[in-house]
Formats: structure tokens, C-alpha cells, sequence
């Protein structure tokens, strides 16, 4: 969605902004600035733009395992015309900072999987000790379950510890996550997922020294909000209650890409107003509108019937269609309770001129 590939982008602008207000010199990014390799010249160029225009703020890059630094690779590519405050950390060498006060320890990946640390380079790696020690890495910091020594791109956690670094900046996890006090997951600027939690945000991080616990602080970074709803809906007031939750989202609903899941056994006169204030109504509120009703079923009774003035093949074709409300096929059901719906609509419709 174009749409969402221009929050990306605009996150940039968000970042840049908070460092300007704040007066933060230093931005790092874990890896992953890219999702793909083989991009066109404008996609590589266009978010080193956006760094471009806060000139008093460094952008520090980290090659992750979607955007590797291979040999001629695209990292080779954007050093044509990179922007001054711009730093690529396509090595795995210190890079003083700030007087030489502070050196930025990186671990670039240089294919999409590795089973070597990257970051173990920084336990011996030589350096003045009053130097303030910050790595940056990519990676999981879990072997999820793979035996001893095959997890890929997996990055011992305790490294702060290990190398003595005051901070260790990671990436690669979407959303945001403390793995110790030393060492978290910023998660990414703009959520492009669901199943992301925790998503489109950033960490200030405030460094004194090598042994002092860092003072780390979330900011909301995201345009877009990406929302799972699950709900049981049995009644009227129960539909009402949910359209108030999802009203009360926000006051910009058009930022929301939401997920409703709904289960529950409801009227046929509960399902119409349901669609009413719920189906039509959001589908056109929210930027994405993903309804999964097929668990919300639909039970017909005597009373919805006799408010229909209906005889002939009409009635007919009602009852039919309420024998097969209870057929095994699951699809049927559905396609069964639709019509109903539909044609109840209509009929209502019909009266009502
Ligand atoms: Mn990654």
C-alpha cells in the first residue's frame, strides 16, 4: 500500500523533529533501513533525503540481514551523494564520536544469516577506557528453541556485560522490547504489520558512563495504528457497546488499520444494525477495515418473521433458507445467513416506502 510505504518515510521526519526539539545529536538506526536489496535508485535515495534536511542530526545506518553489506551492494551504491550527517556502519570498527568521548561499536550483517555473534568483536576490541561503549546490532537475542550453536544472526544479550558497553542498541524485533536495562529493542518507527505489538516507536537513551544504568524513554513514533479486536457480541446493546469502543479509538480514526474479530448468535434485526453502525460505518472510518464475522452467526425467530409481511414463494424462500441455518456445511450456514440478512433488509426496505 503506497500509503503505508509514505508513513515509513514520513517516520524519518518524526525522528528528526523529536531529535531537533530535544536537542539529541545522534540517531541510530539497527539495521533493516531497507526491507530488499535489489531497489531502484529514487527508494535507496529517498529516506537519505529525508536525513538530509536535519543536518544538526547524525543518522548512524546499520546494514541488517534484509539490506546486507555485500561487495558492491547497496550500501556501495548509496555512498554516491550520501548526505553529510549520515553515517553508514558497514564495519565492524569503532566510530568515535563526540570529541572521542564516545565510540558507536557496530555489528553489520553481511548476508542474510550468520551463525557467528557479530557483536563478539566488541569483548576485546581496543579502545580507551574512559571511552563511552555503544553497540549497535542486528539480530535475536533468543535461539528460539534451535540447538546450541544454529540459531542465525543471534546476538548474546549479556554482550554489555561482556564487552563492557554502557548500551547495546538492537533491531531486527518489530516491536519494542527491553531485554535487559542495558539493552533493548527500539522496534520500528511505523508499524507494517498486525501482529506487531508494541510498534511505532523509538528510544531516547541517555548514556553518562560505561557502568551507570542508561535512562531509557519511549516515544511515540508511528502514524499509523495497527489494532486486533476480538469481540462476543449477543446482543443490541452489545453492538452499540462496540461501536463506542471503536469510535473512542481516536480522533483520527482514518489512521487505523484494524482487525475486528466478532463471535456471538445474534437476531436477524441485531445483524442488520449490526452492519449499519458497525460493518458499513468503519469500513469507511478506519484506513483498513478487516471484518472476520464468520464466527457472528444468525438465528432467525418466529418474531423476525411475522414482522415481515411475506407469503407466497417469498416465505417460501425464507424458510428454506432457515432450514439451511442449520446445515453442517459451515459455508452454506454463512451464505444462508447472509441472504437472510439481506433479503430481511430489503423487505423492511420495502415497507418502510
Ligand atoms: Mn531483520
Amino acid at each position: 500500500m503506497g500509503v503505508l510505504q509514505n508513513a515509513r518515510l514520513n517516520a524519518i521526519d518524526r525522528l528528526g523533529k523529536i531529535a531537533v526539539e530535544q536537542e539529541l545529536r545522534h540517531v541510530l538506526v539497527a539495521g533493516d533501513v531497507y526491507d530488499a536489496e535489489n531497489l531502484s535508485t529514487k527508494s535507496l535515495n529517498q529516506p537519505l533525503e529525508r536525513m538530509r534536511k536535519y543536518a544538526d542530526v547524525n543518522w548512524y545506518l546499520l546494514p541488517g540481514n534484509h539490506d546486507p553489506n555485500r561487495t558492491n551492494g547497496l550500501w556501495y551504491r548509496l555512498r554516491r551523494g550520501l548526505p553529510k550527517n549520515v553515517h553508514i556502519c558497514d564495519e565492524s570498527d569503532p566510530l568515535f564520536i563526540e570529541s572521542d568521548t564516545v565510540a558507536i561499536l557496530p555489528a553489520p550483517l553481511h548476508h542474510k544469516s550468520t551463525l557467528e555473534d557479530p557483536t563478539e568483536y566488541m569483548d576485546s576490541v581496543d579502545i580507551p577506557g574512559e571511552c563511552i561503549r555503544i553497540g549497535l546490532a542486528h539480530g535475536s537475542v533468543s535461539t528460539f528453541g534451535a540447538g546450541e550453536g544454529a540459531a542465525t544472526n543471534y546476538i548474546n544479550p549479556d554482550r554489555p556485560n561482556t564487552a563492557g558497553l554502557a548500551y547495546l542498541a538492537l533491531g531486527d524485533w518489530h516491536g519494542q522490547r527491553e531485554v535487559n536495562s542495558r539493552c533493548w529493542y527500539s522496534g520500528t518507527p511505523e508499524t507494517d504489520a498486525f501482529d506487531v505489538t508494541e510498534g511505532g516507536k523509538a528510544l531516547i537513551v541517555s548514556v553518562n558512563s560505561n557502568t551507570s544504568v542508561p535512562k531509557v524513554k519511549s516515544v511515540l513514533t508511528g502514524e499509523f495504528r495497527w489494532e486486533t479486536i476480538s469481540e462476543t457480541v449477543a446482543s443490541r446493546s452489545d453492538i452499540e457497546r462496540l461501536r463506542t469502543k471503536l469510535s473512542g479509538l481516536d480522533d483520527h480514526l482514518e489512521r487505523y488499520l484494524v482487525r475486528l474479530q466478532v463471535e456471538g448468535l445474534i437476531s436477524l434485526e441485531e445483524r442488520t444494525y449490526f452492519d449499519e453502525i458497525i460493518a458499513e460505518r468503519f469500513e469507511a472510518s478506519f484506513l483498513h477495515f478487516d471484518l472476520d464475522d464468520e464466527h457472528l452467526h444468525v438465528k432467525v425467530t418466529d418474531d423476525d418473521i411475522a414482522m415481515l409481511d411475506i407469503g407466497g414463494f417469498v416465505k417460501a424462500a425464507v424458510d428454506e433458507l432457515r432450514n439451511q441455518l442449520v446445515h453442517s456445511d459451515e459455508q452454506v450456514r454463512k451464505l444462508a445467513a447472509q441472504a437472510l440478512t439481506r433479503l430481511y433488509v430489503e423487505l423492511k426496505r420495502m415497507e418502510a416506502d
